[in-house]
């Protein structure tokens, strides 16, 4: 049996939900509340000692890591190409959201839309580094409609999961025309639903 470490809010355990949705994979979902810092809790570190979500158990297997159990989950699937290019492609794209896109969408979002109050200083910081990462998307999918190859992969996944947040952490779509149109493609995945 499959055990999914889960709380709301987070882009990262949304990732792990649709997977789960769009392949059909039978799991037990354990929801933790973020915000009341369940996450962190001691009884939690003992089964995950990242003290982090998404995690995952299976038959005593765990692993951690929004990307890495993509990755696990999606083996063998229509979601994760077979060829060992096609996967090297894959994993470029998904190192690529965990260092250029998750924390300079995810933050700026997280701090506007719950009202935490920040350093504008940081605002500033994280600005620049949002728009150079959706630049780099905006170029690439000008020319195509997914990240790898011709199909909706796990890369889909992980760079809709915060990139979709650029509104609300201050950004204006509409100069990424090309990431807009290759997100109304991703919602139209059977199995989609919204992170809210
Ligand atoms: N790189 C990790 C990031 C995991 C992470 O930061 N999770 C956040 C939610 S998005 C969390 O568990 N936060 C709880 C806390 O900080 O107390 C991944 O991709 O899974």
């Amino acid at each position: 049996m499959l055990t999914f470490y889960d709380a709301p809010v987070s882009g990262n355990t949304y990732k792990v939900r649709l997977l789960l949705r769009q392949l059909a994979i039978p799991h037990e979902a354990v929801r933790l509340d973020i915000v009341g810092g369940e996450v962190r809790a001691k009884e939690f570190r003992k089964v995950n000692p990242f003290g982090r979500v998404p995690f995952i158990v299976e038959d005593g297997f765990a692993l951690a890591e929004s990307n890495a159990i993509l990755l696990y989950l999606g083996r063998g699937s229509r979601l994760l190409p077979g060829d060992v290019r096609a996967q090297g492609l894959v994993q470029q794209w998904m190192f690529f959201e965990q260092n250029q896109v998750e924390t300079a969408l995810g933050l700026p979002r997280l701090w506007r839309k719950f009202g935490v109050e920040q350093d504008p200083a940081l605002f500033e910081h994280y600005r620049p580094r949002a728009v150079a990462a959706l630049k780099v998307l905006e170029r690439h999918l000008a020319q195509r409609d997914w990240f790898v190859g011709d199909a909706y992969s796990v890369a889909d996944i992980a760079l809709f999961a915060y990139s979709q947040m650029a509104p609300d952490a201050g950004h204006d779509l509409g100069q990424f025309p090309a990431v807009s149109v290759w997100m109304d493609r991703v919602r139209a995945q059977p199995g989609w639903f919204s992170l809210e």
